[in-house]
C-alpha cells in the first residue's frame, strides 16, 4: 500500500522505501547524543549531516524522555528547539519535526518551521491536538505507559500488542474526531517506554498488527537499552550493530519510518530491507 503523510505543505510517501527520522536532540543529558549540539550552529552542521546521510525529516528534540530525565519547562524548550528549528526550516531542504508533548512548545516549533509533531504523549496536553489541526502538521502518535519518570518501574500488561494496539486506535480516533486529517498522522508502538525488553521483541515482532489499524507506523529503537543486552552491556556507543539488525527486522515486520541517530551508517542495511520488503522498485527512489 503507497499513501502520503502529508505534513504542512510537504508529503511524505508512504510504502515505497523505509522514510528515515534522523535524531537531533538539542539537550544536554539525551541518553547517546545529549551535549552534542550545544548552540544552533553545531546543531545545524548535526542536522546536515543527518539530511547528507538520507535522513527524510530531522526530528529535533529539546527534553529528553530516557528513564528518570529530568522535566525541562516549556520555556526552556523553547529556547533550545526554536532557533535550531529555525536555522534549519531557513537553509535545508528537509521536513522538520518537533519531539515535545507541550502544545506551547509544539506551536513555537511550527511557527519557526516544523511540519511534524512528534508527541509521546499521545496529544496528552488538552491543547495540542488544536494546535496541529489549526497548522495541518503532520502528527506523531506514541504509546507510552507511566511518564519517563516511572515508566520503567515494572511494567506489565496482559497483552502488551493487543493493549498498545488499542491505545493507538483510540488515540487515531481522538485525533480525528478535534479535526486532524487522517492523511496527516503515523503511530509509534514507543519501543521502551513503560516495556521491559521482552514487550520490546513482542511489539517488533508484530508490528504488522499496528500496521493493519490502517496508519503508517514510525518506530524508534535507535540505540536502547534492551538492543544492549545482545552485546554483552555497555552503553549507546556499542549498540550500532544490533540497531541496525533491529531497523531491518522492523522494517520485514512492517515499520515505514524508523527514527535513527546515524542515517548514514544505516543506510546500507536498510537498502537490504528496502529490497527485500519492496522489491526492485524501491531501487528507483533510493537514496
Ligand atoms: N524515542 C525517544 C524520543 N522520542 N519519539 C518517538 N516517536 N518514538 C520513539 O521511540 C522515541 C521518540 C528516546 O530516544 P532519544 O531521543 O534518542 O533520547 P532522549 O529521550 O534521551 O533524548
Amino acid at each position: 500500500m503507497v499513501a502520503s503523510f502529508r505534513c504542512k505543505e510537504r508529503t511524505l510517501v508512504i510504502g515505497r522505501r523505509t522514510l528515515v527520522m534522523g535524531i537531533l536532540n538539542v539537550t544536554p543529558d539525551s541518553f547517546h547524543d545529549g551535549g552534542r549540539a550545544r548552540d544552533p550552529d553545531a546543531a545545524l552542521e548535526r542536522a546536515a549531516a543527518l539530511v547528507a546521510g538520507g535522513a527524510d525529516v530531522v526530528d529535533v528534540g529539546g527534553e529528553s524522555t530516557r528513564p528518570g530525565a529530568a522535566e525541562v519547562s516549556g520555556a526552556e524548550e523553547i529556547e533550545r528547539v526554536v532557533p535550531v528549528i529555525e536555522r534549519i526550516a531557513s537553509s535545508l531542504d528537509v521536513v522538520v519535526s518537533v519531539d515535545t508533548s507541550k502544545a506551547a512548545v509544539a506551536e513555537r516549533a511550527l511557527a519557526a518551521g516544523a511540519h511534524i509533531v512528534n508527541d509521546v504523549t499521545a496529544l496528552g496536553d488538552p491543547d495540542m491536538a488544536d494546535v496541529v489541526r489549526r497548522s495541518g502538521a503532520g502528527l506523531a502518535l506514541m504509546h507510552m505507559r507511566g511518564t519517563p519518570r516511572n515508566m520503567q518501574h515494572d511494567p506489565r500488561y496482559d497483552d502488551v500488542v493487543e493493549e498498545v494496539r488499542a491505545f493507538l486506535g483510540a488515540r487515531v480516533a481522538f485525533a480525528r474526531a478535534a479535526g486532524i486529517a487522517a492523511d496527516r498522522v503515523v503511530v509509534d508502538p514507543g519501543i521502551g517506554f513503560g516495556k521491559s525488553f521482552t514487550h520490546n521483541w513482542e511489539l517488533l515482532r508484530h508490528l504488522g498488527r499496528l500496521r493493519d489499524l490502517g496508519w503508517p507506523v514510525l518506530v524508534g529503537l535507535s540505540r536502547k537499552t534492551f538492543l544492549g543486552e545482545l552485546v554483552g552491556g555497555g552503553g549507546p556507543e556499542r549498540r550500532g550493530p544490533p540497531t541496525f539488525a533491529a531497523a531491518v527486522a522492523a522494517v520485514l515486520a512492517g515499520a515505514d519510518l524508523l527514527r535513527l541517530h546515524d542515517p548514514a551508517e544505516a543506510r546500507p542495511f536498510l537498502a537490504v530491507a528496502d529490497r527485500m520488503r519492496y522489491g526492485e522498485a524501491s531501487e528507483e527512489s533510493a537514496r
